[in-house]
């Protein structure tokens, strides 16, 4: 049963319990199904059909959730994007994805108006709290519309199903390791195995209410948190940011028994209740994934919340392929065992299985994983091995309970935050600045984020060492969470007998 079937049947069996509160507003299943039906229309007037791409270049907020399923129940093809990526971030996702329409909020459409797009017809605005038509002076492509006003003014009768489980309904950005992001692809069938596969994992039920405080543009929040909450038929409550102290809040007066983040999450968690947690009585689930969750904070998180987070592991292209059991044992340190239908191995440097207890590269294999990179056969190629998926992550399975451990990583790839940043991308921004002559960026341990984006940086010679004006350039540039944190100059970059940079000796 597509996600698409799971609302539908939600909205027939529930039509008043359970469903979405956004924007201070709870929306059934019933409403949910009816207006993503109007949003369906709303985009197949703007020339959507099946297989056309639909960029979704917002936050999370209600109308995200209408027009990723209004786009789905027409066959076209979702691809979310973070809205603070910038420039050239977009403009390439514009070129590979060559979407027809986008949704998002005013600032992400000016963007996308500048670049004059080619391929986008039609740009329809987020929020747009005035319902005008955004007045632009940018040069090119279509005016923008307000999302929310067209959809309430179209038909919610159904429309003709038009989806099949191998259809195509995501493209996901993701870091590669070029320092371009390629667009991973999932198919509905993909979406589906892994939503059956964690809500039977995890006891997901209608009786489960959900705070969800996570972006519905990667997938941890879309394919995890969205489709979860779709397949359950659960009370969600979506927030369109996380805040420590809001979210806690919530999470008490909303009565959640369920709660889905990144390591962050928690360290805020822990950092803002500090000497006093609130009590949660009705909670009964924590999970946490998208980034190594340290140990010391897993026994901290349960000394202050009386919780055992449950860890679990994946990657955009692969969905959610290994958790901790719900029943434990949950050993901090372990992303557990894999979720139903997942294979798994653990390859040595030869390409053979590893021992025991030995370490080696994690491949993956199984109904959830998607087919590979859009227009891209040669990363295609490159990430499947006789039919594995291969991760790029370090992994070692314990002899004596088989729980799996995440070790390091075989590609090079900052994890701040749980958002992915590619070196590559980083050092680039850096040396288009006149006075960079070369740079080097790494991850260094930082308690919040995990890791954060530091890089270091040669100088041409008289140039002033100024850190501040060399991460502003990179604002301007990138996303800002890609921004380095802290900037050392050197006089040279360290690089061994093969002229790579030694970024280990940097991170020191
Ligand atoms: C925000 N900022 C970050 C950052 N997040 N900097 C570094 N790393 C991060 N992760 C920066 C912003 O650019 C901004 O900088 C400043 O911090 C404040 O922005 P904010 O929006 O207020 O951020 P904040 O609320 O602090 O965000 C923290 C966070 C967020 C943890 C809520 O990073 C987040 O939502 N992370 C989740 C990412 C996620 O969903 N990953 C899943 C990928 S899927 P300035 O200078 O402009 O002010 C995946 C597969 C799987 O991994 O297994 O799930
Ligand atoms: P993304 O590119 O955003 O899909 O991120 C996928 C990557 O996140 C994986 O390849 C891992 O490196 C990392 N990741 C996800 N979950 C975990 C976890 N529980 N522990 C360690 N790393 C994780």
């Amino acid at each position: 049963m597509t996600i698409l079937d799971r609302l539908r049947r939600a909205a027939a069996t529930r039509p008043a319990r359970g469903g979405l509160s956004a924007g201070g507003r709870r929306h059934s299943f019933a409403d949910l199904d009816a207006a993503s039906n109007a949003a369906a229309r709303v985009l197949r007037a703007r020339g959507v059909a099946a297989g056309a791409r639909v960029l979704l270049y917002a936050g999370s907020s209600l109308e995200f959730v209408l027009a990723y399923l209004g786009a789905l129940k027409l066959g076209a093809v979702c691809v979310p994007a973070n809205p603070a990526y910038q420039r050239a971030e977009l403009a390439w996702i514009l070129a590979d994805a060559e979407p027809l329409v986008v949704v998002g909020e005013r600032a992400g459409l000016e963007r996308v108006r500048a670049l004059g797009a080619p391929s986008v017809r039609a740009l329809l605005e987020i929020d747009a709290a005035a319902a005008a038509p955004c007045p632009s002076a940018a040069p090119a492509g279509p005016p923008s519309e307000p999302f929310l006003r067209a959809v309430q003014a179209a038909s919610t009768r159904r429309l003709p199903a038009s989806t099949a489980p191998d259809d195509l309904a995501l493209i996901v950005y993701t870091s590669g390791t070029t320092g371009r992001a390629k667009g991973a692809m999932l198919r509905h069938a993909n979406l589906e195995a892994n939503s059956d596969a964690l809500c039977a994992a995890w006891r997901w039920t209608a009786d489960d209410r959900l705070v969800h405080a996570l972006p519905l543009f990667h997938v941890h929040g879309l394919c995890v948190g969205l489709h979860g909450a779709l397949a359950s038929a659960c009370e969600t409550l979506l927030l369109p940011r996380f805040e420590a102290a809001a979210v806690l809040a919530a999470l008490a007066c909303e009565r959640a028994t369920l709660f889905l983040g990144v390591p962050t999450m928690y360290a805020r968690f822990l950092e803002c209740a500090g000497a006093a947690p609130p009590a949660l009585p009705a909670m009964r689930l924590f999970v946490c994934g998208s980034a190594p969750l340290a140990p010391l904070l897993a026994r901290r998180f349960r000394a202050a919340f009386g919780h055992e987070i449950l860890e679990r592991y994946g990657m955009t292209e692969t969905l959610i392929t290994l958790a901790q059991p719900l029943d434990g044992p949950r050993r901090p340190g372990t992303v557990g065992l894999p979720v139903a239908g997942v294979e798994v191995r653990i390859a040595g440097a030869a390409g053979q299985d590893a021992a025991e207890g030995e370490e080696g590269e994690l491949l993956v294999r199984g109904p959830c994983v998607g087919p590979g990179y859009w227009r891209d056969t040669a990363a295609t190629g490159a990430a499947f091995a006789a039919g594995w998926f291969r991760t790029g992550d370090l992994a070692r399975r314990d002899a004596r309970d088989g729980l799996i451990s995440i070790v390091g990583r075989a590609r090079e790839l900052i994890i701040s935050g749980a958002f992915k940043v590619h070196p590559r991308e980083v050092e680039e921004a850096l040396a288009e600045h006149p006075d960079v002559v070369e740079a080097a960026v790494f991850g260094l341990p930082d308690a919040d984020l995990g890791e954060a984006v530091a890089a270091a940086v040669v100088l041409r010679p008289g140039a002033p060492r100024d850190a501040g004006a060399l991460t502003a350039f990179c604002r301007e540039r990138l996303a800002s969470y890609k921004k380095p944190r802290s900037i050392r100059f050197v006089a040279s970059l360290p690089r061994n007998a093969m002229g790579k940079v030694l970024k280990d000796r940097l991170a020191r």
